[in-house]
């Protein structure tokens, strides 16, 4: 099935249950991986294990299913460490998702560090959740946001970056990999300049993470932040990669239990890192079962991943390229497995609806970025997204159904 010699599609597609169920009476073709992706059979199986044999709470009990507990834990931390490249395990906190981590810098370091007249920067490109806690911060601290315009294919306008910086600037914000294009920003001269003015960098890692290999050192970002459901893991969970120093110099996120060292109700003394930043009982089986995610993209490794999905990037863009008025927006050399249409006369709602009778799962709309649909003067996308377990065969499933679904609609 695969025209792909580095991977036995049909032994990894055999590892996702879920990609033999029908919808709407035919065989589920699942194109919305930058959504969430699907899970392998070892990630539902940990947390089932976890649930039938080791459940309790962890870093608290004296008994043997707390002690389990706690280390596969913290297994999956160190795990974690190792998959962005981190110095330390203390640097890794759980969160429930990117928005968690963004929020939780933004809220923090925000209140802390920021300055009436400081400038926060961010990119038309962003996601809302790389937008929205900054512009709640900014407005709290009397700061101000500031946004470096792109081009119409979506690429940032470096030269406009460089003018925007200055000594005012406090932080940088931006997405390493858009959800709504595609498109890689060139993170690592992004946080070199801003680092030449003294400004801390975050990079929102939810779609790179999972596409392209991550070394946090090398990039020298200050917070790097990632959703574990988009690289095979479960739902609410997700990483906030810190720099130890700027993370000891942060006051907890959230109060409660886990993130002191001591409580009167004179005065409280907070855990050390991470535990600081994780106050509560934790998603403890989904934490547990990252790790099984993680150990199924090690057991391909990255590159043969994106080899493969680069192939069928190519692939797909070329057959759509084909279709009478339709238009990638996006369509740039350097990008993950995302593509993003658009269609004269067609309205994506209505396509989507299309696809869907066909078992075709696509994303229409903003893609939670209304400001970049705005400036390329759309109401929104369809999106088609990529991952391991997708075929040759499944695109040209796809464009059948399209070519369909435009005549039906136009
Ligand atoms: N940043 C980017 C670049 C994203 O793509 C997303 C989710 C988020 C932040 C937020 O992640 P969360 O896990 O905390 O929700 N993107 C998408 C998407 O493109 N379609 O559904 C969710």
């Amino acid at each position: 099935m695969s025209s792909d010699n580095r991977i036995d599609i049909e032994n990894i597609r055999s590892q996702f249950p879920i990609l033999q169920r029908k919808v709407k009476g035919k065989t589920l073709v699942y194109f919305d991986n930058a959504a969430t992706s699907q899970k392998p059979q070892s990630v539902i199986d940990a947390i089932n294990n976890y649930y039938t044999t080791y459940n309790a709470n962890i870093h608290r009990g004296l008994h043997t299913l707390a002690d389990e507990a706690t280390a596969a834990f913290e297994a999956t931390r160190a795990a974690v460490k190792e998959f962005i490249g981190a110095k330390e395990s203390e640097e890794i906190i759980y969160t429930k998702g990117t928005t968690e981590s963004i929020n939780l810098v933004a809220s923090s370091w925000g209140r802390t560090f920021l300055n009436a007249g400081d400038e926060i920067i961010i990119s038309t490109l962003e996601h809302h959740a790389n937008i929205v806690p900054w512009q709640m911060i900014a407005e709290e601290k009397g700061a101000k946001l500031r946004v470096i315009p792109i081009n119409n294919d979506g690429i940032i306008d470096m030269d406009a970056f460089k003018s925007m910086l200055n000594e005012k600037t406090a932080f940088v914000s931006i997405v390493h990999a858009s959800n709504a294009l595609g498109v890689i920003n060139p993170v690592e001269e992004i946080i070199q300049l801003a680092h030449d003015f003294g400004a801390l960098v975050l990079v929102d890692g939810a779609q790179s993470a999972v596409h392209l290999d991550i070394d946090v050192q090398r990039l020298d970002c200050d917070f790097f932040a990632f959703s574990t459901h988009k690289t095979y893991g479960p739902t609410g969970i997700g990483i906030l990669y810190g720099k130890r120093a700027l993370l000891e110099s942060m006051p907890p996120y959230q109060g409660g239990g886990e993130m002191i060292k001591e409580v009167s109700f004179e005065k409280t003394t907070y855990n050390e890192l991470p535990f600081k930043f994780e106050a509560g009982t934790p998603n403890i089986a989904d934490a547990i079962a990252l790790k099984s995610a993680l150990d199924f993209i090690h057991q391909y490794g990255k590159s043969t991943i994106r080899h493969h999905e680069e192939m069928l990037l190519r692939y797909a863009t070329s057959q759509l390229k084909q279709i009478e008025g339709l238009k990638i927006i996006g369509d740039v050399e350097n990008k993950v497995s995302v593509v993003s249409f658009v269609i004269d006369g067609v309205h994506p709602q209505d396509l989507a609806i299309l696809l869907d009778n066909q078992g075709i799962a696509v994303r229409t709309g903003h893609h939670c970025a209304q400001p970049l649909m705005s400036r390329l003067g759309i109401v929104g996308t369809t999106r088609v997204s990529f991952a391991i377990y997708n075929t040759i065969e499944e695109i040209d499933i796809l464009i059948i159904a399209l070519k369909k679904a435009i005549t039906m609609l136009k």
